[in-house]
């Protein structure tokens, strides 16, 4: 993981905090995966370090590390717990496109732009669209980062996010601006997304196969009549 963040954690443990797990430590399998997207040195890696480990550090270049990180989040209603995967790019977005495997399976997106850099706001159209092409029924929302170096930035509006039907907020990784609100906004678009498969047609014929309908309780027969794609019209 990214060496200041790792820094960070290390001073947190030596102080006798809780922490339960090494989030560099991969080898646990998760159940959640959220991906953070959006150009280079908008403050993904900066935003991630913020909530993960609750501080931000000032530094002058894009991060260039290692990109995976474990949360262990309990869900507040239900006490379930769940092992959060964020996937944040390792500096390849510079440069190229993403590897199918960054968006592979993810269950919520992060899109984010920087507000002191009109291009990168620009840019969101071509990730929304490479995020789209891998993953069309995928929660996302979007963010607004470093408004805390042009606060005027909040009274305008970004159309980007009502066009595409995005939830949005404006935040700062450096000043704490939203960044919880986000990710758990982000955790319960993805909780809601893996409990509930977006393939409508494959929800509802998981549910046929789990109830037995009245029907097909009174006769195994007709078990095999309802398996065409005109069954049921
Ligand atoms: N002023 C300000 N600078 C930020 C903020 N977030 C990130 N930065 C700076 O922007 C640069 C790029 O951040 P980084 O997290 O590496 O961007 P990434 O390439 O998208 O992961 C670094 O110099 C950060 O210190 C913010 O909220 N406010
Ligand atoms: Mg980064």
């Amino acid at each position: 993981m990214d060496g200041s963040a790792l820094e960070i954690l290390n001073e947190i443990n030596k102080d006798g905090e809780q922490q339960p797990h090494d989030p560099g430590d991969l080898t646990r399998i998760p159940d959640i995966k959220i991906i953070l997207i959006g150009d280079s040195a908008v403050g993904k890696s900066k935003l991630l370090e913020r909530f993960l480990v609750q501080s931000y550090r000032e530094r002058t270049a894009s991060t260039y590390a290692l990109s995976r990180y474990l949360y262990d989040y309990v869900e507040p209603e239900t006490g379930r717990q769940l092992l959060i995967d964020f996937w944040d790019t390792a500096g390849q977005e510079q440069f190229e496109k993403l590897h199918p495997s960054f968006y592979h399976q993810a269950n919520c997106c992060i899109l984010a732009f920087d507000v002191t850099r009109k291009v990168t706001y620009r840019n969101l159209d071509g990730w929304w669209d490479e995020f789209r092409s891998y993953l069309p029924d995928v929660p996302a929302l979007c963010i607004a980062n470093k408004i805390d170096s042009d606060p005027v930035c909040t009274e305008r509006t970004f159309k980007f996010s009502e066009k595409n039907q995005l939830p949005f907020h404006f935040v700062s990784a450096a000043d704490g601006t939203n960044v919880a609100r986000v990710f758990s906004d982000a955790i319960a678009l993805a909780i809601q997304n893996k409990d509930n498969p977006p393939d409508e047609d494959l929800a509802e014929m998981y549910r046929l196969l789990e109830a037995p309908s009245p029907t097909n309780a009174a006769s195994t027969d007709t078990k095999s009549t309802a398996t065409g794609p005109t069954a049921g019209l």
